[in-house]
């Protein structure tokens, strides 16, 4: 299929960056599983030579995934937190980031514990209010780093307005668009340079696989990002990218469920008197709720909330029995995990305390199950607080 924006998000989920196979025929890409290519004499071959710096299962990842998200090029990588050191790695010594405060626990860890070290500068940022990021800018800015919604409390930053500020200044702008996937949100329309995944998430979608990608119009950024990805080298492996492409290709019907499942979830914590505060950008309430509808075509089905005190949480969590307590998101099924504990532990408490990730605070990942199922598990760990 061409990689045409006019077909709908479903279509280019189905049939994105997928040739069928040219010496088969076959319709699903075929899993190349193999290191080398053979070459007819020294240099001559048929494009590929050894599969870090190309093969053909994960090209075809990398062409789905930029139709998938309005961009010209994808490039894969070995998760999300691969793609994220890999852009990383297009800076210098001095070089200055201003990324969101609120960011999965992993991206601040590799930003303050490893490059750092190699004499990069980071300002982390409450990005939801823009005029932070205006303040945050020195000479030597070089990248703004979003995440909207953030993980774990899901804050939104107006990603156009803060477009604008980056492309007047020259400052390259990139969103994490894991919390969205690209059927809620298309950062590219809004301005952004780049757009990253952890594609372990809803893209792949069925917790069995670890995984990232970056996709870009940008053909300068994108050779670049294509040459860190072979000298690096933090590439996924052909059947991981079959797996992703696999996944993607029910990604539009994945995400309705997820969506409605979350807006009645969110309903019921409503309900709740020991629920103490919610986090849900489809809450009307929440500060960016208007800024979401303007920029997002949902509101994506991660929900936290607050139930106070560490016992009431571990309370609410050992009772669960179709919510399984784990790290990660965006899979079929329904988690719920425990932030400060968990995925984002790597935050310094005192980080944590100011973003609102209390001893009872709790992050849940909406499946794909029966409302009624879930809505009962619910209840029954509300019954244990
Ligand atoms: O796990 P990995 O594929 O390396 O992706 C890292 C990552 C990047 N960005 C966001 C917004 C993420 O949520 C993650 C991974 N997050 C979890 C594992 C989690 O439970 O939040």
């Amino acid at each position: 299929m061409k990689k045409d924006k006019s077909y709908g998000l479903g279509t280019r989920a189905v049939h994105g960056g997928v040739e069928f196979d040219p010496s088969t025929g076959a319709v699903m890409t075929p899993i190349y599983q193999t290191s080398t290519y053979a070459q007819e004499a020294p240099g001559v071959h048929k494009g590929f030579e050894y599969s870090r710096t190309a093969n053909p299962t994960r090209q075809a990842l990398e062409a789905s995934l930029a139709s998938l998200e309005g961009g010209k090029f994808g490039i894969a990588f070995a998760s999300g937190m691969a793609s994220i050191s890999s852009l990383t790695q297009l800076f210098s010594s001095g070089d200055h980031i201003v990324c969101s405060d609120d960011v999965y626990g992993g991206t601040f860890r590799v930003f303050d514990k490893i490059y750092r070290n190699f004499g990069l500068k980071f300002s982390f940022v409450d990005t939801s209010d823009v005029k932070n990021i205006e303040a945050a800018l020195t000479p030597d800015t070089k990248l703004l780093w979003l995440e909207s919604p953030t993980n774990p409390t899901l804050k939104i930053t107006d990603i156009a307005a803060a477009a604008k500020i980056a492309k007047s200044r020259g400052i390259m702008i990139g969103v994490d668009n894991t919390f969205m996937s690209p059927y809620f949100q298309s950062p590219l329309d809004l301005g952004a340079d780049l757009v990253m995944h952890s594609t372990t998430k809803y893209i792949a979608g069925h917790s069995d696989l670890v995984g990232g990608a970056i996709i870009t119009s940008d053909a300068q950024l994108a050779e670049k990002l294509h040459f860190v990805q072979n000298a690096a080298g933090a590439v996924p492996g052909p059947m991981d990218c079959f797996l992703t492409l696999r996944g993607i290709k029910t990604l539009h019907l994945r995400m309705e469920r997820h969506e409605r499942n979350a807006g009645k979830i969110f309903e019921f914590l409503k309900s709740r008197k020991t629920v103490k505060k919610i986090y849900y950008p489809g809450d009307p309430n929440h500060p960016g709720h208007d800024i979401q509808k303007k920029q997002a075509r949902g509101f994506g089905a991660m929900i936290s909330f607050d139930v106070e005190t560490l016992d009431r949480a571990n309370k609410l969590m050992s009772r669960l029995e179709i919510f399984t307590i784990a790290e990660s998101l965006g899979g079929v099924e329904s988690l719920i995990e425990h932030p400060a504990i968990m995925t984002h532990a790597s935050v310094p408490p005192e980080n944590r305390a100011a973003l609102g990730i209390t001893d009872g605070f709790i992050r849940l990942s909406i499946g794909v199950e029966d409302i009624d199922d879930l809505l009962e598990d619910l209840e029954r760990g509300f019954e244990a607080i």
